[in-house]
């Protein structure tokens, strides 16, 4: 029988939720440029080995859809939090955090400075000053990022097994 745990992608649209869903679960030659804003929800699944997969889910990042958020989170044993690397992004992440620290609470959290490529983008270290949770940068558009966004995702996890057990 196979185990799901399930993560949940948080944060702005344009962000890279969907594109790190694709980078980590698809082939990589699909990924596409074009912007199609998520309706609701996106997801993908990573196989961890034969007997568990992880379900990733995003949370579509528009206002309108906040309200699913609750019921996204529910059950979600890992949250990632997805921001453009730009200080304006980081900051508009930042109140995001703040006004769901209640659902938050006592979860293993981490969060993605994504498009690390772009000139001017924050360093992940001053991204995570400003979270104040563990950051990582990335670049969701590059297939070489793969390996990276697993170990991210993976570690964690395996972080908060061990944590539990
Ligand atoms: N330059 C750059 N663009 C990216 C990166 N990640 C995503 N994008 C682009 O940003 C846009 C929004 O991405 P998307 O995954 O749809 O964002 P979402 O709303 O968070 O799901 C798309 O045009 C992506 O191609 C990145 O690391 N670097
Ligand atoms: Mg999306």
């Amino acid at each position: 029988m196979t185990h799901y745990v399930k993560v949940a992608l948080m944060g702005s649209g344009f962000a890279g939720k969907s594109t790190l869903i694709k980078l980590l679960t698809d082939k990589v030659e699909k990924l596409k440029c074009n912007y199609t804003p998520t309706a609701g929800m996106d997801c993908g699944t990573i196989t961890l080995d034969s007997a568990t997969k992880i379900s990733l889910i995003e949370m579509g990042g528009q206002a309108h859809f906040e309200f699913m958020w609750p019921d996204l989170l529910r059950g979600s044993k890992m949250v990632v939090v997805v921001t453009e690397s730009t200080p304006k992004a980081v900051l508009k992440t930042r109140q995001l955090l703040h006004k769901y620290k209640d659902m938050l609470q006592g979860v293993q959290i981490i969060a993605i400075a994504n498009k690390q490529d772009l000139p001017g983008a924050m360093k992940p270290e001053s991204v995570q000053d400003l979270l104040g949770i563990p950051t990582y940068g990335m670049v969701a558009v590059d297939p070489k990022q793969r390996v990276h966004g697993y170990r991210l995702i993976v570690e964690g996890l395996r972080g908060m097994i061990q944590v539990a057990g």
